[in-house]
């Protein structure tokens, strides 16, 4: 069904489309992935293209080499003055909310460490499957900073006040099936079936409607930052416009006539 193959070259990113799928390759494994401007200009410009590709029907992030990401990159901290550290953050934080909102399912796939801004990157995806090896932390108060692509609210919506505070206040980092047991990953499973069980993942989420899918995630995500009247409301009255779909009348008669659904995200 989803056959072509393009791969697309950028400075700091790797990304290719395969099979329905948008790969993001964070690609500077000699400084672990560390985030600079150019990755998080170059990522905006690559899920824009996503966004309007109606082949691609899942994103998945993940790192070269040993890391996922080690987070902001330190080095060019030294350089930054109040406009081009604000204009970082302006950016950096567009883009997490960017990716946390996007239309389309986003994964990460965790390979080693996610530290840092790479940790909130991660958050920002609706899924995060690790393998075993990874190790995950927010450390930026070890260089007298604190996390600022999101961490602060996103980690303790994902774990709870308690947890969150102790990851944040003490920099600690935890391993993967730590990470898993506290919520913040979905599934750990082996460095070796990493991609393969990332892919499983996936193809769940392919064969399901692209737009009932978007639906859904904007109403929980949408719902979960109003009060719930607000969510609940936001979901019945989601739930009429489904039937207004081709892909509910192809859903609901699928299963009535005893055969596999053919979504077309209309
Ligand atoms: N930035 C720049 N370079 C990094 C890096 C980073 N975050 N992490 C690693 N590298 C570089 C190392 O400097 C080294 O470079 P060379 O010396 O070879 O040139 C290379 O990557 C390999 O790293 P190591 O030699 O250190 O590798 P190890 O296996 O020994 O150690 C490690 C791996 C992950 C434990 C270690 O590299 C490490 O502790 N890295 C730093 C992790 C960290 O502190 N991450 C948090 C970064 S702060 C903001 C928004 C967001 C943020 C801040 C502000 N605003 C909105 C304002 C986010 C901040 C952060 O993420």
């Amino acid at each position: 069904k989803y056959l072509f193959i393009e791969i697309l070259d950028m400075e700091t990113l790797d990304v290719k489309k395969e099979n329905g799928i948008g790969w993001i390759y964070l690609n500077r494994p000699d400084k672990l992935n560390a985030i600079n401007l150019k990755m998080i200009n170059e990522i905006d410009s690559i899920l824009k293209d996503f966004e309007t590709d109606n082949e691609i029907r899942v994103v998945i992030f993940t790192g070269k080499g040993k890391a996922f990401c080690a987070g902001a990159d330190i080095s060019q901290f030294k350089e930054l003055n109040t406009m081009t550290a604000w204009n970082f953050a302006r950016k950096g934080r567009e883009l997490m909310d960017y990716i946390e909102r996007f239309m389309k399912p986003t994964i990460a796939m965790i390979n080693g460490y996610a530290l840092g801004g790479g940790l909130e990157l991660a958050m920002a995806c609706d899924f995060r499957i690790a393998s075993e090896d990874s190790m995950l932390g927010l450390p930026e108060i070890n260089l007298g900073i604190y996390p600022g692509f999101g961490g602060t609210q996103r980690l303790v919506r994902l774990v709870g006040k308690p947890k969150a505070m102790e990851i944040m206040m003490t920099g600690d980092r935890i391993r993967a099936d730590e990470g898993e047991r506290i919520g913040l990953i979905n599934k750990v499973v082996t460095k070796e079936s990493l991609e393969e069980e990332t892919l499983k993942f996936a193809a769940k989420l392919l064969e399901k409607s692209p737009l009932i899918l978007s639906i859904l995630k904007n109403i929980i995500l949408y719902g979960n930052d109003s009060p719930i009247v607000d969510g609940l409301n936001m979901e019945s009255l989601g739930w009429g416009y489904v039937f207004s779909t081709e892909d509910e009348k192809e859903g609901v008669d699928a299963f009535l006539n005893k055969r596999k659904p053919n979504f077309k995200g209309k």
